[in-house]
C-alpha cells in the first residue's frame, strides 16, 4: 500500500466538506467517508518502487490476531546481509538526556544486518564521557499503512543495561511534537531491570498539558532470554497488542489514528528505562528477526 503523504490535508479537507455539507443542509455521510480511488499511486515511494514484501517471508507467514482476514503488505526478514533502502532508512540523530541524563543519540553506523545469523543487529556502545549511542530504522517517506496487523520478532537488551528494545508507529511527518491526527503507537518498549514490557498511545502532540497518553505496562517472564514477537492489532475504533501471539491490552477509547503511519525499530536509552546505561557492560547487541506488516483482507 503505497504512502500517501497528504493523508492529513486530506482528511482535514474532508472536515471543512462535511462541516460546510452540514451548514448547507446537504447530507454529510457520502462525504465523510473517503472514496477508494484516492489511495491510488499519486504519491509513490520516492526509493524501491514496490519492493515492500521481501521474498524470504514465509508464504503461510499470519499474524497472532485471531480476527479477520490478512494480506502481508510489508515484510523484512533482515536474511540480506545489508539493509534494504528500500524499505530503511536508519537514522543519525541525537536524542538529548537520556537514561541518567547521559546524552544519547541514534548513530546510522550501529545498525548492522547479519547474513548468517538473518537478523538485524542495533548495537549500544559508549561514544564519549557520559554519552552513549543506539540506532532506529524508519520506514518514513518508504512505506507507510492506515490499519492492519504490525509485528516484530525481537530479542531485548540483555537485563540491567540501561537500555530498551521499541517497535513503534508513528504518523508521515511525525517527528516528536506532533500527534494530531495521528498519534504514536509503541507497540512495544521493553524494560531493562525487569522482566516487562509497556505498550503505549500518545496523542494530542507532546507538548506539556496537551500531551495524552494511555498505556499497559505486562509481565513477561521470558522476555529478556531470546526471540520474542510483538505485534498490535489496529482497527478504527481499537487497538490490541500481542506479546508472543498471547493478547496483553486491548485499548478502546480517544487517540487511536486514523492515518497512515510508518514504522520504526529502535533502542532506547530514555530517562525512564530502569537499569544503568552507566554501569552496562557495552557494545550490547538488541536483534530483530524480522518485521511483518498486514491489511485486512475485505472477504
Ligand atoms: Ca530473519
Amino acid at each position: 500500500m503505497p504512502q500517501r503523504k497528504d493523508a492529513h490535508k486530506y482528511n482535514a479537507a474532508v472536515a471543512i466538506l462535511v462541516i460546510a455539507g452540514v451548514i448547507a443542509g446537504i447530507t454529510a455521510v457520502s462525504l465523510a467517508k473517503p472514496p477508494a480511488a484516492p489511495a491510488a499511486a499519486t504519491d509513490a515511494p520516492a526509493v524501491g518502487g514496490r519492493d515492500f514484501i521481501d521474498p524470504a517471508t514465509p508464504k503461510d507467514a499470519k499474524p497472532a490476531s485471531p480476527n479477520g482476514h490478512w494480506v502481508l503488505t510489508f515484510s523484512d526478514e533482515f536474511n540480506a546481509g545489508a539493509l534494504n533502502q528500500a524499505r530503511w532508512k536508519a537514522l543519525t540523530a541525537s536524542r538529548g538526556k537520556g537514561n541518567h541524563d547521559v546524552k544519547w543519540g541514534w548513530d546510522a553506523a550501529n545498525v548492522t544486518l547479519d547474513e548468517k545469523s538473518g537478523r538485524l543487529e542495533i548495537a549500544t556502545k559508549k561514544a564519549g564521557e557520559d554519552e552513549f549511542h543506539s540506532g532506529n530504522i524508519s520506514s518514513a517517506g518508504l512505506f507507510a499503512q492506515q490499519y492492519g496487523f504490525f509485528e516484530a520478532r525481537i530479542q531485548a537488551p540483555p537485563k540491567n543495561n540501561g537500555h530498551q528494545a521499541a517497535f513503534w508507529l508513528m504518523p508521515a511527518g511525525g517527528q516528536m511534537g506532533m500527534g494530531k491526527p495521528g498519534s504514536e503507537i509503541d507497540v512495544i518498549e521493553t524494560h531493562s531491570a525487569d522482566n516487562k514490557g509497556t505498550s503505549t498511545l500518545h496523542w494530542n502532540g507532546y507538548k506539556k498539558g496537551e500531551h495524552k497518553s494511555a498505556s499497559r505496562t505486562w509481565n513477561a517472564s521470558d522476555l529478556h532470554e531470546g526471540m520474542h514477537t510483538y505485534g498490535v492489532e489496529w482497527s478504527p475504533k481499537m487497538l490490541r497488542f500481542y506479546y508472543d501471539g498471547k493478547l496483553v491490552w486491548t485499548y478502546e477509547g480517544e487517540g487511536i489514528p486514523q492515518v497512515e503511519e510508518h514504522v520504526i525499530c529502535s533502542v532506547g536509552i530514555i530517562g525512564w528505562v530502569d537499569g544503568d546505561i552507566r554501569k552496562a557492560k557495552l557494545p550490547q547487541y538488541t536483534y530483530f528477526d524480522w518485521v511483518r506488516v498486514y491489511a485486512e483482507k475485505p472477504q
